[in-house]
């Protein structure tokens, strides 16, 4: 697969300039760019179809309930997950992960044990790290290596009778590790464990089986796959989520109400209090659509090439690190020079054009294993080229220009 350019044509945003010069957009781990289908998505129901939810019998009612549980429907397929009742509309990753600390969280006991990765994002850390103050559980940490890989001998001799939960991500954002989550899914089960894995990182760049890994939970993040900000999922079998306490009260989460008690909704409805991101969920839908276009095998094939371009021209420029060296990797590459401020190579390389994050990417635990405080992230979607490699490059090249 090459990055047509009928692909970069998708997405209107990647035609402008960022300060008299050709965006080059490097910063997919933080958001994806919209395609052009959920734009009008988003579009056509604000001005065609907007209205609330669940509520109306008018036709306008009608026409975004339809849409909107269409896109439940589109994302249960998608992930191949068994009923639509497993799919909970959420605000993103972060909010699907608290819900289930939240919520799951109030079965555990004193002495329980939660294992996280060393290499997670901070909203698969302080969700637990709160419920585990609250409730005088133990956290405990699975380390990495070197590499940037969670050391699996660890992992199995971690993991007791005590734990009741493993929290993972399914793709690291500050280093780009691919984590074996399917052994490590099995391995937590053969101990009794719950397993939530943290896809937000993974979802653009491979197809997602929930039923194949067996995941207990997986949380989503629409503006990481294509569709809007605000707008996420959390996959959960649904004989865990029947049994788990709502998250939040109020509207749309009830059966009925009176002032002895009140009698919730069914699944998924119980954990979707208020009223919803309407045209978010509708934008969400829109990038399944586009996703389930994309040829998955290619796009893999074609963005471990550009990475591994990348990585061989970074490591042409003298005085330049990469951090992390996992096997499998997807999506991003940290970076940083000994001498140069992270925000300053973010700061030169924008005004050529070209976007990339810099900062601890709020993996700061990440940050303090490899002893530095910032790395420069470049993160790529299918839409990126070689050329757009090329351009990062020679901004770095300026970089270094400027501080020698
Ligand atoms: N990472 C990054 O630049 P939300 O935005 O709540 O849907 O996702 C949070 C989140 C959770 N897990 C992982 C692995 C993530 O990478 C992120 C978001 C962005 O790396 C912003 S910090």
């Amino acid at each position: 697969m090459n990055s047509s350019s009928q692909t970069r044509k998708d997405f209107p945003i990647l035609e402008r300039n960022i300060n008299n010069k050709p965006l080059v957009y490097l910063d997919n781990a933080a958001s994806t760019q919209r395609p052009l289908s959920v734009i009008n998505a988003v579009s056509n129901y604000e001005m065609n179809y907007h209205s609330n939810v669940h509520r109306g019998v008018h036709k306008l009612s009608e026409l975004s309930t339809n849409a909107f549980e269409s896109s439940r429907n589109k994302i249960k397929n998608y992930i191949n997950a068994e009923s639509e009742r497993e799919i909970i509309f959420t605000r993103g990753a972060t909010e699907s992960i608290n819900i289930v600390a939240s919520s799951f969280g109030q079965s555990f006991k004193s002495g329980d044990e939660i294992m996280v990765s060393q290499m997670e994002h901070h909203s698969n850390i302080v969700p637990w790290q709160n419920i585990c103050k609250k409730n005088n559980l133990k956290l405990i940490m699975i380390p990495i290596s070197k590499d940037g890989e969670i050391i699996l001998d660890e992992f199995a001799k971690l993991l007791n009778s005590n734990t009741k939960l493993v929290a993972i991500t399914h793709v690291s954002n500050a280093l780009g590790t691919i984590n074996p989550i399917k052994k490590m899914i099995h391995q937590a089960h053969e101990k009794g464990a719950v397993v939530i894995i943290d896809g937000a990182q993974a979802m653009s760049h491979m197809k997602i089986d929930v039923t194949e890994l067996d995941c207990d939970f997986y949380a989503m993040s629409g503006h990481k796959m294509f569709a809007p900000t605000g707008i996420g999922a959390l996959y959960g079998k649904e004989k865990l989520l029947d049994g788990m306490p709502p998250y939040q009260f109020g509207g749309e989460m009830i059966l009925s109400v009176n002032f002895k008690e009140t009698i919730y909704n069914e699944l998924p409805y119980k954990f979707e209090a208020g009223t919803p991101n309407i045209s978010g969920v509708i934008g969400l839908g829109a990038a399944i659509d586009y996703l389930n276009n994309l040829n998955f095998d290619d796009i893999k094939k074609y963005e471990l090439n550009l990475l591994n371009y990348l990585s061989e021209k970074l490591l042409q420029i003298s005085g330049l690190k990469i951090i992390g060296k996992p096997k499998n990797r997807s999506g991003v590459i940290s970076f940083m020079f000994d001498n140069i401020h992270a925000h300053d190579i973010g700061t030169i390389v924008d005004k050529e054009g070209v976007a990339i994050r810099t900062g601890h990417h709020c993996a700061q635990p990440i940050m303090d294993f490899y002893e530095v405080s910032a790395t420069a992230r470049a993160s790529i979607a299918h839409y990126n080229t070689k050329n757009d490699i090329d351009v990062l490059i020679e901004a770095l090249n300026k970089v270094k220009e400027i501080f020698s």
